[in-house]
């Protein structure tokens, strides 16, 4: 079963996708996701300038020996242009050898630990009415659990929001935007905020929260701690992913459970998180981790030490990896929640699925493969627009993680 093709398709159907198609001699197709958020032609370039030429006539059922190949073999290792690359690579061979032995991927991760992948949702409010409005129109949907994000009362934005009754999309095409963002009146707010939804929708709907790297270790843990009778599912990103101490830090005066990894891109930026015990769930995704491959040895670790799954699903997962991720999540055993952002419709238009939702869980459908495809005119009709992700600043311009 010999590579004999590989090309990369950039399109815009509503936010970028990089995906790679790969060909076999047989005629197969496997495809891969190699979106990496503002930054997508940097890793285009990395897989057809470094990438491809070293592909055809390699034996597409050689997933891990070609995973080395590619990590090794570059000698300069990790970092997420390489990985999301190597990801691309990785997803479209599992995908190929599912279409080769006509069974879904998750037969060959080790078949259903259950029977359905379960999903939390994206609620978002410029104010508390309008937040609590959202998490009631989830609630509506089937959603058991729902992240919740917030405008600050006065305060001019904050992570996660979406403004004028559009779903919540990150990135912004055209020129770069810069939003202000001030700590101590989120600090302030965050727990009155998390009592009004707990006191509105019940102990029994699991509560979620993104601080997306933006308070220090010490605020953070008494945030954790102030939202501690709120019984959220878990605070995810506190404080910056590179920071396992301040981990511990926030680990040793809360019990609100602890998310952390969408920007990781290896197993290597997990491990001390994991196995000092600082964290209760791991974000890594199948595409910004390397892959099928890599993600199923971050999730191995994470097992030998009680954390589990919950995987980055953003829009930004292009529909190729968000399938990878539902076969992942039916087949790890250590599987704890999965993020799950509707894509627009042009979006699913591109890419035809077989995973579908129904009652606050997915499933990746029956297809061989990972049941997804990709139709190459249609995407040509939505090219690539630059967009970027916001930056943040304080108050006095003082430059803040996003
Ligand atoms: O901001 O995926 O939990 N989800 C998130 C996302 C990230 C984007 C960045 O590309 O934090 O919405
Ligand atoms: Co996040």
């Amino acid at each position: 079963m010999k590579i004999t093709d590989a090309k990369i398709i950039v399109c815009s159907p509503g936010r970028n996708f990089v995906t790679l198609k790969l060909t076999t001699e047989d005629g197969l197709v496997g495809w891969g996701d190699a979106t990496l958020n503002g930054r997508e032609l940097a890793v285009a370039s990395y897989l057809s300038d470094h990438v491809l030429p070293l592909l055809a006539g390699r034996d597409a059922r050689r997933i891990e020996d070609t995973w080395q190949f590619l990590y090794k073999g570059a000698y300069w290792r990790r970092g997420p242009v390489t990985m999301a690359a190597i990801a691309a690579v990785d997803v479209a061979l599992w995908d190929l050898l599912g279409k080769s032995l006509n069974v879904p991927v998750y037969h060959l991760l080790g078949g259903a630990c259950r029977d359905r992948v379960r999903v939390y949702a994206h609620a978002t409010g410029e104010n508390v009415e309008a937040a609590l409005a959202s998490v009631a129109a989830l609630r509506a949907r089937g959603y058991n659990a729902i992240r919740v994000q917030c405008q600050t009362p006065g305060g001019k934005d904050a992570y996660g929001v979406s403004h004028g009754n559009q779903p919540y999309e990150p990135a912004r095409a055209g020129a770069l935007q810069e939003t202000v963002w001030e700590t101590e009146p989120y600090l302030r707010f965050a727990p009155q905020f998390f009592a009004r939804v707990r006191q509105e929708f019940g102990p029994e709907l699991a509560l979620l929260h993104d601080a997306h790297h933006r308070l220090r270790p010490v605020e953070a843990a008494r945030l954790g701690h102030a939202l501690e009778p709120f019984d959220l599912f878990w605070l995810e990103d506190p404080t910056p992913a590179e920071l396992p101490d301040g981990y511990r830090l926030i680990r040793r005066h809360t019990t609100t459970p602890l998310a952390v990894g969408e920007v990781f891109n290896s197993i290597h930026d997990c491990r001390e998180l994991i196995v000092q015990g600082s964290i209760d769930y791991i974000r890594a995704s199948a595409v910004h981790a390397g892959g099928l491959s890599h993600l199923r040895k971050i999730a191995q670790l994470a097992e030998l030490y009680g954390v589990r799954t919950g995987c980055h699903g953003a829009t930004d997962l292009s529909p190729v990896a968000m399938a990878a991720a539902l076969h992942f999540g039916l087949s790890v055993p250590n599987f704890g929640i999965q993020e799950h952002m509707p894509h627009t419709a042009e979006t699913d238009q591109v890419f035809p699925h077989a995973y579908r939702y129904q009652d606050g869980a997915m499933h990746p459908g029956e297809a061989p493969g990972l049941g997804v495809d990709c139709n190459e005119v249609l995407a040509a009709q939505f090219p690539y627009r630059p967009a970027y992700l916001p930056v943040a600043r304080l108050a006095d311009g003082t430059m803040h993680d996003w």
